[in-house]
């Protein structure tokens, strides 16, 4: 169950009706991709000018009014987790997506988040887990913002996995992340927190469910 960038293009595909609907709003940037705008993206992505006229291609036939909104973010999460409620998680995902923080997210916002998050070293893949994790952009992870995730997760993927004891609610499952990552005990982790502890234990990296796909 890798959301792939492959996979995000096919599902969007399958939104593609909503674009139709909402072809009225069309006139929305996004439509046409200037040098300077590939230029920029090239600079900003892991991704050749090649490429993301590929991705700008697909992405203007399958989101014709130029931006994905949230709810169409959310049913292509919902598709891939039909025992569950992705409702809650794609959210929260949709607003690290969202950098202008406009309710949509537009071609080059969609395109650096492919980017972090197919072809992203860890560092990178880790800081933008961190954006995701701490809810109130303060530079830190309280318990409650990781409780808030992990419980969007657990209720996204439903009884489909076997969770070991100690992962079996997502209050065990975050007491657990910080008993590995908050090295100084203060009940909040700290960006460096975060790297380091990833790096130290792979298994919480899994843990936070980053690699099996979920972002
Ligand atoms: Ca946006
Ligand atoms: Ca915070
Ligand atoms: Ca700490």
């Amino acid at each position: 169950m890798t959301l792939t960038s492959m996979k995000y293009t096919r599902r969007v595909c399958k939104l593609r009706h909503f674009g139709r609907v909402s072809n009225g709003l069309m006139g929305k940037s996004g439509s046409k991709l200037n040098q300077k705008q590939l230029e920029e993206l090239c600079d900003k992505t892991h991704f050749s000018e090649k490429e993301i006229v590929q991705w700008h291609k697909s992405f203007v036939r399958d989101c014709p009014h130029g931006a994905l909104s949230k709810e169409e973010f959310i049913q292509i999460y919902q598709q891939f987790f039909p025992f569950g409620d992705a409702t809650k998680f794609a959210s929260f995902v949709f607003k690290v997506f969202d950098e202008n923080q406009d309710g949509a997210i537009e071609f080059d916002e969609y395109v650096k988040a492919l980017s972090v998050t197919s072809r992203g070293n860890l560092e990178e893949k880790l800081d933008w887990a961190f954006r995701l994790y701490d809810l109130d952009n303060d530079g830190f992870i309280t318990k409650s913002e990781m409780l808030n995730i992990v419980d969007a997760i657990y209720t996204m993927v439903g009884n489909m996995v076997q969770l070991p004891e100690d992962e079996k609610t997502p209050e065990k499952r975050v007491d657990k992340i910080f008993r590995l990552m908050d090295k100084d005990r203060d009940d909040r982790i700290t960006q460096e927190e975060f790297h380091e502890g990833s790096k130290a234990d792979p298994s919480i990296v899994q843990a936070l469910s980053l690699y099996d796909g979920l972002v």
